[in-house]
């Protein structure tokens, strides 16, 4: 009997592993408004982080986070590039926004309630690196709610997007119940030109109707712009033959499915792939305040349309694998339960908030032909430590070894800590499974690393 118990709950367990895709590709917390870019070999994906509790039920982001990956199935998340609080003019809300790289630099298109003009502006910030850090580029806002007459509300200046055209001209897109675009100089931190107001209520052009979040990028020698439509939000898209217009109406690409009243889209080709990205409210207490950014693979029809989708569980097979003799961060991701994440200036970005069975997923770990013999990692741990166990193929697969975490010192005590563990070859999906007293915060984690 109780071995029949047993496989009923394995089986359990397993359809339940099953049904756990890949979206929302961020569980370690809340984000919302997807914008991806491509540098070299890496996609970056910005996003807005919603903050765990909106005291007044309503949108609340103070900062905005970086998510990399290069493989489309694990996320290695990054020190937190841009606040709001960088931005001595902004009121401390944030919404969404879009990063662009030229000649060298990299321009962050940000939107936020100013406290010195009544509304929402756009902003830009300036950096060096894709990683940051950034910094408010003008001192003060590049568009303010006076300068645009279309839409008669104080947030019609909200989700800009930014694209550079085969020739070099920038153009910059925004709006809320409006569309507005204008052309950047080539410091990227100016106007070029008068703001121009698109007829957002010509069905021609934008169908149902335009909400908000325009996304415009140039694929062949078409211009599409993807936007959200109607509360609660679907999204669609226009194309045009130039930056400046006409569009043309394309079709549906998401209706509106889940908890999320609004929904934000941004699209790339990676590695001869098209990827769309949106957000949701699929986690743990999600809503219209506590979104998840998500992601599904497309491919253009032959006439250049974008196909409808859904919201699924998103990427079944990536574009890469990664590599386990080379220090891995523990915030590298594909799947997990029950962690949060922190930084401090002494080692970036760890797992944090650790307890009893909570889980890390890395997918598409290549041990090549030779195989392995140990494992490392950095970790700290105050009052208990615990224990991780390395499982591979499923969160019940093979377990080849258990790095055992001592009572360190304080959290800030780091120390590398190794343990032999079985031979493992060819490519697997690593589960480290965190085991220790409960109720307890056991240990933080900071990097990985198995050699031969
Ligand atoms: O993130 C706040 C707002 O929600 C954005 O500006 C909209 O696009 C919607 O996603």
């Amino acid at each position: 009997m109780k071995k029949f118990n047993i496989t009923i709950i394995g089986l359990l367990i397993l359809i339940t592993e099953i049904s756990v895709g890949q979206n929302p590709i961020i569980q370690t917390m809340y984000t919302g408004d997807p914008a991806p870019v491509v540098y070299n070999d890496t996609l970056f994906l910005y996003v807005g982080h919603d903050e765990d509790k909106n005291p007044l039920n309503s949108f609340l982001m103070r900062e905005y986070s970086l998510f990399t990956t290069t493989d489309m199935v694990n996320w290695t998340a990054h020190k937190t590039p841009l606040k709001t609080s960088d931005f001595k003019w902004s009121a401390g809300d944030a919404s969404a926004a879009q990063c662009i790289e030229r000649n060298g630099k990299y321009y962050w298109y940000i939107s936020s309630l100013n406290k010195t003009s009544p509304g929402v502006s756009v902003g830009v910030a300036v950096s060096d690196s894709p990683y940051g850090p950034f910094k408010d580029a003008l001192g003060k806002a590049l568009i303010t709610n006076n300068m645009t007459t279309f839409g008669k509300h104080s947030w019609d200046d909200l989700d800009p997007t930014v694209m550079i055209n085969d020739d070099g001209q920038a153009y910059l897109y925004w709006g809320n119940n409006a569309c507005y675009w204008a052309k950047l100089n080539e410091d990227m931190t100016s106007l070029a030109s008068p703001i121009t107001a698109l007829d957002i209520f010509d069905k021609s052009a934008f169908g149902p109707d335009f909400e908000e979040a325009p996304w415009v990028y140039k694929k062949n020698k078409t211009y599409y712009m993807i936007y959200a439509s109607n509360v609660v939000e679907s999204i669609h898209y226009t194309t045009s033959k130039s930056p400046e217009g006409p569009w043309n109406y394309g079709g549906l690409i998401m209706p509106h499915m889940g908890k999320s009243g609004s929904n934000h889209p941004g699209i790339i080709d990676y590695k001869g792939h098209s990827y769309f990205f949106y957000h949701n409210a699929a986690l743990p207490d999600g809503g219209d305040f506590n979104r998840s950014v998500c992601v599904e693979e497309f491919k253009y029809n032959p006439d250049g349309s974008i196909p409808e989708m859904t919201m699924t569980d998103g990427i079944t097979k990536g574009v890469g694998t990664l590599n386990p003799f080379k220090r891995t961060e523990a915030e590298t991701i594909a799947w997990s339960e029950g962690l949060k994440l922190d930084e401090n200036n002494e080692v970036g970005v760890y797992v944090t908030s650790i307890h009893n069975n909570d889980y890390i997923k890395v997918r598409d770990v290549d041990f090549g032909s030779n195989g392995v013999s140990k494992f490392e990692a950095s970790v700290s741990s105050r009052y208990f430590g615990g224990e991780i166990e390395i499982h591979v193929d499923s969160l019940f697969g093979e377990l080849v070894g258990t790095l055992k975490i001592p009572y360190i010192g304080d959290w800030d005590d780091w120390e590398l800590l190794s343990t032999d563990i079985k031979n493992i070859k060819g490519v697997h999906d690593l589960y480290f499974v965190f085991k220790g007293r409960e109720p307890h915060v056991l240990f933080n984690f900071d990097y990985w690393k198995f050699s031969k």
